[in-house]
């Protein structure tokens, strides 16, 4: 992959923002014991490569829009941890004033449209999001995120088909980890080449190696630039994989431990820092200052959204409709 055209200080700022995804999801697990997060929470860990591929390859103005497995892409927004932590804790200075949690995440003026619940719910809500730059000639592209779960859900091919059809600026991206909840991909899945799954309505599509950030952001890259040239969607596949069970109370019994230790192996956060180490020269000792820096950051966001108020009760009633 093109390794080359990072250079040191960028791949050092690509190691940090990955690792902040890592401990931030770390600490909300801890948390989520702890009784201080509610609700359904569902962690990141293992797929990072995916998100900090398209953060670096996409522009500020293209639109994110995916699942419920959505922290780590409102952080790479550039949305504070403080909001992230406090919107999953309940409380008002969470992005989403503590009144939609892990699931919900949102900042729109960021370019973030959620944090869907509903499995595939956001696939048409992001080629809506396409029509709409269309529709105002902006040069931008709705990157639309679902899992290998959702590839199955009708309203896909309805959106697939308006896409093409009105041949319409969205990146579908499928972030296939093996798994919808405990059902293994080829227990639901007719057909296992989801890259493949655009093909009567000729959208091309490639499968990607989700676990390694140079080939997510070489893959988005290409992608982009020809969407942008005015070449219609596009989807990508990324092969990946999660660590953790499907949600906090999934103890994910149905992997064999063979299984997960080979991903482990593959961790696109340690490539990252092997990199760093055997071509870069960068020291151990700086790596773990790094890391060291993000504890202490997330553990200082901790104490500020504890003593952070919950929503006024009359918030309730406001922010329902749009
Ligand atoms: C329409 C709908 N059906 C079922 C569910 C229950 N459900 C929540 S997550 C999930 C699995 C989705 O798996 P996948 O799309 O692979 O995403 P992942 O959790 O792996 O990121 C299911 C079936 C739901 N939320 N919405
Ligand atoms: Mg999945």
């Amino acid at each position: 992959m093109k390794k080359t055209i990072f250079n040191t200080e960028s791949l050092l700022g690509i190691y940090e923002k990955m690792l902040l995804l890592r401990r931030f999801e770390e600490k909300a697990g801890q948390l989520y014991g702890m009784g201080l997060i509610g609700g359904f929470c569902h962690l990141y860990i293992g797929q990072e490569a995916v998100a900090m591929g398209i953060q670096y390859a996409s522009d500020p103005n293209d639109a994110i829009i995916t699942s419920y497995r959505d922290h780590g892409f409102i952080l790479l927004r550039d949305v504070s941890p403080e909001s992230v932590m406090g919107e999953l804790m309940g409380k008002s200075i969470g992005c989403s004033k503590g009144k939609g949690g892990s699931m919900h995440m949102f900042d729109v003026q960021k370019g973030f449209f959620g944090g869907h619940g509903i499995v595939g719910a956001q696939v048409p809500l992001g080629t809506g999001i396409g029509f709409s730059f269309k529709y105002r000639n902006q040069p931008n592209v709705s990157i639309t995120l679902f899992g290998d779960g959702a590839v199955n859900q009708g309203q896909v091919y309805e959106a697939f088909n308006m896409a093409k059809l009105w041949n319409l600026p969205v990146l579908y991206i499928i972030e296939n980890n093996e798994y919808s909840m405990g059902t293994p991909l080829s227990r639901g899945c007719a057909t296992t080449d989801l890259w493949r799954r655009g093909q009567s309505f000729d959208i091309p599509g490639e499968q990607v190696d989700g676990m390694d950030f140079f080939a997510v952001h070489d893959a988005v890259s290409k992608a982009l630039e020809n969407i942008r040239a005015g070449n219609g969607p596009m989807i990508l596949e990324m092969k990946t994989y999660r660590y953790k069970g499907h949600s906090m109370s999934d103890p994910a019994k149905y992997r064999t431990k063979e299984e997960v230790e080979e991903f482990k192996h593959r961790d696109p956060i340690d490539d990252i820092k092997q990199l760093l180490i055997s071509e870069h020269k960068i020291a151990d000792e700086l790596l773990k200052s790094i890391d060291k820096k993000i504890r202490a950051n997330i553990s200082e966001v901790v104490t500020r959204c504890e003593n952070a108020p919950l929503p006024d009760p009359k918030e309730l009633y406001t922010d329902v409709y749009s």
